[in-house]
């Protein structure tokens, strides 16, 4: 089967740039336009960031015909998603405008693959956080010039971008943050290290011990003194403040719409649900909390209403694993496709990476540097030995979301959580807890196959 690369190459140029939408759609989508940038335009910044246009346009096609087919297709959407499909729309266009107005400002843009480089110390400098492409089967084949073919996809297609030039944000990032968690990746950023302007690698701990705590403050104090270095601006109590208090309000956004999905009929779908966690990576961070909590005002109203997006009674499942980058909407796809609502994400891309909050009480940079580690310590992915706040977690999920199973969803090769399922299976089933292990790609190969295995779990709990 032909790799997205090479199909993206192969799209027709009539069918280009389909995922950026005509100005008539984002006003009908309700956006207030500023300022209207023409095609010409992006085109010209997409050159000046070095981009392979030919590539990148056939890329964005195929995304737009995805995003038609999983998203748009959706019956009883909610209003508020139209803003979400406006950011996808301009996801390579506006986002990348507004990050290189703020680079022209000075400000330094700064991208990461982990949830474990905290934001709130980049908006301390005034600086913008955005996540790195990593969610699709793009250019593998150039990626397996310099990786082992049997390497995780998520990583694989990091560099699948990167080498195939069409990732916007890896190519206006002043700094990227690469992070030591799994095997995979800690060598893979020696690779990449000079494929990029300034790589910076924090050192992550293996074990929640008080050793673990102290090497997690160190890092992140260089990790200031880096960002202050490159920002040329001060660290101070009044603007870490403001970072996390900016970080902060994000994370209660997001909690609040993972609080509604408590409701049967489900307000909103999971599918959905998944888009605002990842944009939760890309977007403006004020523009985004506002645009969460008005699709909320409106969940609030559907759950009174009790209006749903499917049937009440939709069987529940939680998903629990590795995280979903944009655009890898696979495995929720057919799940929500086969006769089932999701209701969780026990995920970085959810409520791994956004369910604690930031202490904002402290007189020194000090003090607030050591909330910012209490907090990030807390995060119990699957790299830490042992991981069990994991399971708790993914218990207490099941209870609060009134979900009736969970998949367990491992990329291929990702060892931390593929070998973290099994003793996760054990723990959830011992608790009466139905639980399906998946272990997949970013191919579609395996939709069918997938399909079959989900629709099976579901008439198994259906049965009890
Ligand atoms: S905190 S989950 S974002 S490391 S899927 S690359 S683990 S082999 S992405 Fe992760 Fe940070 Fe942990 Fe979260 Fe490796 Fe697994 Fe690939 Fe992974």
């Amino acid at each position: 089967m032909a790799s997205l690369y090479d199909r993206v190459r192969n799209v027709p140029a009539v069918a280009t740039r389909s995922l950026l939408w005509n100005p008539a759609q984002k006003v009908a989508a309700g956006f207030f336009i500023t300022q209207e940038v023409s095609m010409s335009d992006y085109k010209q910044m997409w050159l000046d960031l070095g981009l392979d246009l030919t590539a990148h346009d056939g890329l964005l096609s195929l995304l737009g015909q995805a995003y038609q087919d999983i998203f748009l297709s959706q019956k009883n959407r909610p209003e508020g998603m139209k803003y979400f499909d406006f950011v996808m729309s301009e996801v390579h266009g506006l986002r990348v405008k507004e990050l290189m107005d703020a680079k022209a400002e000075g400000r330094k843009v700064v991208g990461s693959y982990c949830v474990f480089v905290p934001e709130e110390l980049i908006l301390a400098v005034n600086g913008v956080s955005v996540g790195l492409c990593a969610g699709a089967e793009f250019n593998f084949d150039g990626a397996e010039e310099v990786l082992p073919r049997n390497l995780c996809p998520l990583i694989k297609s990091a560099f699948g971008f990167k080498r195939g030039l069409v990732c916007p944000y890896v190519e206006a990032s002043d700094i990227i943050v690469g992070e030591n968690t799994c095997d995979g990746k800690k060598k893979a950023y020696e690779v990449l290290s000079p494929m990029v302007k300034d790589l910076y690698i924090i050192d992550l701990p293996q074990m929640k011990s008080d050793t673990g705590r102290i090497l997690l403050r160190e890092e992140y104090r260089k990790f200031m003194t880096k960002l202050e270095d490159s920002s040329g601006k001060k660290i101070t109590v009044e603007t870490l403040k403001k970072g996390i208090e900016i970080t902060n309000a994000k994370r209660r956004a997001v909690k609040r719409l993972a609080d509604l999905r408590k409701a049967d009929p489900a307000p909103i779908s999971g599918i959905d649900a998944l888009l605002v966690n990842q944009v939760f990576f890309y977007d403006d961070p004020l523009r985004f909390t506002g645009s969460v909590n008005a699709l909320c005002d409106e969940l609030e109203e559907r759950v009174k209403k009790g209006e749903g997006v499917f049937p009440k009674g939709t069987t529940r499942m939680l998903i629990s694993g590795c995280p979903m980058a944009v655009p890898n909407w696979k495995v929720p796809f057919v799940i929500e496709t086969s006769g089932a609502v999701i209701v969780g994400e026990e995920s970085c891309v959810g409520e791994r990476g956004t369910q604690w909050l930031t202490e904002d009480k402290g007189n020194t940079v000090d003090e607030l540097i050591n909330n910012i580690t209490d907090r990030y310590f807390k995060i119990d992915c699957a790299v830490f030995t042992p991981n069990p706040s994991r399971v708790d977690h993914v218990k207490e999920m099941y209870n609060k979301y009134n979900a009736q199973g969970v998949i367990h969803y491992s990329l291929q090769s990702c060892h931390p959580y593929v070998v973290e399922s099994g003793p996760v299976e054990v723990a959830l089933e011992t608790a009466s807890i139905p639980t399906l292990r998946l272990e997949t790609d970013y191919s579609q190969e395996d939709a069918g196959q997938l399909k079959t295995r989900i629709e099976a779990f579901r008439e198994r709990i259906q049965a009890r």
